[in-house]
């Protein structure tokens, strides 16, 4: 197949899950087409089957806000036309599931059908999609979609609770590439880190307020005073320098080490032994996946799909939202003793397993196929109404 992919070319969620895949479809022989603002992160190296389209956006004095729509749609209708795209495949509905409308709309009447998947992934319906300067766009371009996929049941739950959807939603959860996220060992890392053999928890966040990192660092003050430990943090967002502030008020900088933006992350879960995540709302949480497979126990709430990913009790424990009292009562249940630590390491890359990259690909082949297939009838009808 030629597979078109639309996505944020950003660090985490979305735009590495739509990196992950495309790069997954391209091994497996499909030819696959980013179409973005900006080189994904991890589609640096060259790869075969592989190729890179990137949106330019005219600047002109007249606009305050450059129109990226309207070069985006620009850019799909070149590149579903000249590269002979069979299937267009958008993550994150805003504004990726009304643009390709938009491109759809204009190939129809140049007498061309172009099969679109949305894919939702969380915010996009949960925080920015309901806002109701978004909500009739992303309702419409939900509905108008050829096909919908959600990463979990909570997401297509979510979606159908906020909006008015006459479409079928499958659910594909996100999967984790067990190439790279796997436990390798980094001793020499640990010791830099934990000199004196503490515990190492880990969050890995866009330290946006969703995530509420403050909760971490409140978590790990109260563990550390039980079980010597450090705590590091991944990622850079809005609210890093509130967690800064909050390490200075509560005294625990000396344990605490932010580290910004990290392309190696799997290298930092090597050394973990506690994955925090204590996320108002989460579809599907894939950084917790991702420390699973590096063998990382996670507490987490147990907001939105997480449930579905963490398994209480197994794999690590959920907690209600801002519940920090449980949240450390339960690392400390998972940490203070080796034995239980191993046990709560191995249910988290078994769990981690059922996700794998391998398994959730075929899903996405099946899916585009059918819905390929159906489009057939569409195609007929529409492109002889239009002309
Ligand atoms: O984590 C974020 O806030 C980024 C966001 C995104 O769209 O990039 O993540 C969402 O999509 C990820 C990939 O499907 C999910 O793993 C995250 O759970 C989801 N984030 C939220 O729902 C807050």
């Amino acid at each position: 197949m030629k597979i078109g992919i639309v996505c944020y070319p950003t660090y985490g969620g979305s735009g590495v899950v739509a990196t992950e895949l495309g790069m997954g479809l391209a091994r497996r022989g499909h030819q696959v087409h980013f179409i973005t603002y900006k080189q994904p992160p991890r589609l640096s190296a060259f790869q075969e089957n592989v190729y890179y389209h990137e949106v330019n956006n005219a600047d002109y004095p007249l606009f305050e806000y450059a129109p990226y729509e309207t070069a985006l749609a620009s850019k799909l209708v070149n590149v579903v036309k000249y590269e002979e795209l069979d299937i267009l495949h958008v993550h994150y509905a805003i504004p990726h599931a009304n643009v390709a409308y938009l491109a759809k709309k204009i190939l129809l009447a140049e007498g061309r059908y172009i099969p679109v998947v949305t894919t939702l992934h969380g915010t996009d319906i949960t925080l920015v999609g309901k806002d109701a300067s978004f909500a009739p766009v992303v309702q419409f371009s939900i509905n108008k979609s050829d096909g919908v996929t959600a990463v979990s049941k909570s997401l297509k739950v979510d979606t159908l609770n906020h909006f008015n959807i006459n479409k079928d939603i499958e659910v594909i959860y996100n999967f984790i590439d067990f190439a790279r996220f796997q436990r390798s060992n980094k001793e020499h890392f640990r010791k830099a880190i934990a000199p004196d053999g503490e515990r190492i928890l880990i969050h890995v966040s866009n330290f946006r307020k969703v995530k509420r990192v403050p909760d971490v660092i409140k978590v790990f003050k109260k563990v550390n005073e039980i079980v010597p430990s450090k705590l590091i943090l991944v990622g850079d967002g809005p609210e890093r320098t509130k967690c800064e502030e909050l390490c200075r008020e509560l005294q625990v900088c000396e344990g605490v080490r932010f580290l910004g933006k990290q392309d190696a992350v799997e290298e930092l879960l090597a050394v973990a032994d506690l994955f925090i995540l204590p996320s108002s709302s989460e579809s599907f949480g894939l950084a917790a996946l991702e420390a699973m497979a590096c063998q990382v126990p996670v507490l987490s709430t147990n907001a939105g799909g997480l449930p579905e990913i963490n398994i209480h009790g197994k794999t690590g424990y959920l907690s209600d939202v801002e519940d920090i009292q449980d949240m450390a009562m339960n690392a400390i249940k998972i940490i203070s003793d080796e034995k239980t630590l191993n046990e709560f390491r191995k249910n988290a890359l078994e769990q981690a397993q059922t996700f794998d990259l391998e398994n959730i690909l075929p899903h996405y082949e099946n899916y585009y196929q059918h819905i390929i297939d159906t489009c057939v009838y569409d195609r007929v009808a529409l492109t002889s109404e239009q002309g």
